[in-house]
């Protein structure tokens, strides 16, 4: 089938990824022990269509800011371009490994801040793609008006590099790296069809629904938990947008952001079903085999300081302070 064919395709490039980086992965130990103090009023993270147009339209402005702002890592590219950067260089290190879920937390409160340096007014937004499972290209994030706008041009033939999304705040943006490659191009993305001769919806929906959300949820350990949800939906919302969220450099389509927020939820919801067991509850192998623990370095390459894994387990600590 189809679809499954291109699910694998997508999978096995992931892996064909994991031996490649366009950069150093490694940044010299920076990472400060600082004390994981509490806070008292955590803020709620929204979802996309929960937030007021003002808010959307605040959020993307801050995206398109920070394509203006210049590299903070000593790159000649942007800002914008530096997460796409980092996220590419470490993958060997973040995907497939322990550290998954928490270096993608800190990864996405280091752009909400960002974000915020850029004028953002508000906090760090999902996309609750389980809920729009049944018809994933018809959600609200896709809107040209207030959203991310929508699919690439799906002309034929199918020129590399050509589907370019056309609708939309990020039209003409210009995006500076592909894959390993320094690859100057449009935002691209590639929706997967529907099979309504099989009863699919597009962009492999019924891979991610509130069914299988609860699947992968009701392992009780952290590791079977992270490999299901990552390996899962995880895989399958970046195989079912395709374009540039397919390769490594998938933080290029700003709905990687959303995306991976998404994933926070989800662990966050795990983690409260029984706090004082799962807060901390961190196991499993990082790179390179090496048994996993709370002092593992999250490496950021200069975009943040390296932090400890330990750091970031739970989310309503001074750092983070935020819930779902
Ligand atoms: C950027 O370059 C400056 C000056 O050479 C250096 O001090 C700084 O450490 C560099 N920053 C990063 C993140 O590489
Ligand atoms: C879509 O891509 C084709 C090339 O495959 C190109 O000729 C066409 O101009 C593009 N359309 C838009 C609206 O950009
Ligand atoms: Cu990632």
């Amino acid at each position: 089938m189809t679809i499954l064919k291109n699910l694998a395709v997508f999978l096995t490039a992931l892996s064909a990824f994991a031996d490649v980086s366009v950069g150093t992965p490694v940044a010299a130990p920076l990472a400060e022990s600082l004390p994981r103090a509490t806070c008292t009023n955590p803020v709620l993270r929204k979802e996309w269509s929960a937030a007021t147009a003002a808010e959307r339209s605040s959020y993307i402005s801050a995206v398109l800011c920070l394509a203006t702002k210049p590299s903070r890592i000593n790159l000649s590219t942007t800002l914008y371009d530096d997460f796409v950067y980092v996220h590419n260089s470490l993958t060997d290190r973040i995907h497939g490994v322990a550290q998954f879920l928490p270096w993608h937390r800190y990864f996405i409160h280091v752009y909400e801040q960002a974000l915020k340096d850029c004028g953002y007014t508000g906090v760090a937004m999902y996309w609750n793609w389980a809920a729009d499972s049944a018809a994933p290209s018809a959600a609200k994030v896709w809107s040209p008006v207030d959203g991310f706008g929508g699919n690439g041009n799906q002309s034929t033939p199918d020129v590399p590099f050509s589907k370019c999304v056309t609708d939309g705040p990020f039209t003409g943006l210009t995006l500076a790296y592909y894959n390993t490659e320094v690859r100057p191009h449009c935002l691209m993305r590639d929706f997967q069809p529907a099979h309504p001769e099989a009863g699919l919806q597009d962009m492999i929906g019924f891979q991610f629904t509130p069914e299988i959300v609860a699947e992968v949820s009701a392992y009780p350990d952290f590791s079977s938990f992270h490999g299901a949800l990552e390996s899962r939906p995880h895989a399958v919302v970046h195989a079912g947008v395709s374009g540039d969220m397919g390769p490594a450099t998938s933080p290029n389509d700003p709905i990687f952001f959303l995306h991976h927020t998404m994933v926070d939820r989800i662990w966050w919801l795990w983690q409260q079903q029984n706090p004082s067991v799962r807060t901390n509850d961190f196991s499993g192998t990082e790179y390179a085999g090496v048994a996993a623990t709370l002092d593992d370095l999250m490496p950021m390459m200069g975009i943040a300081t390296d932090r400890k894994v330990g750091d970031f387990m739970s989310t309503s600590t001074t750092d983070l302070c935020y819930k779902y």
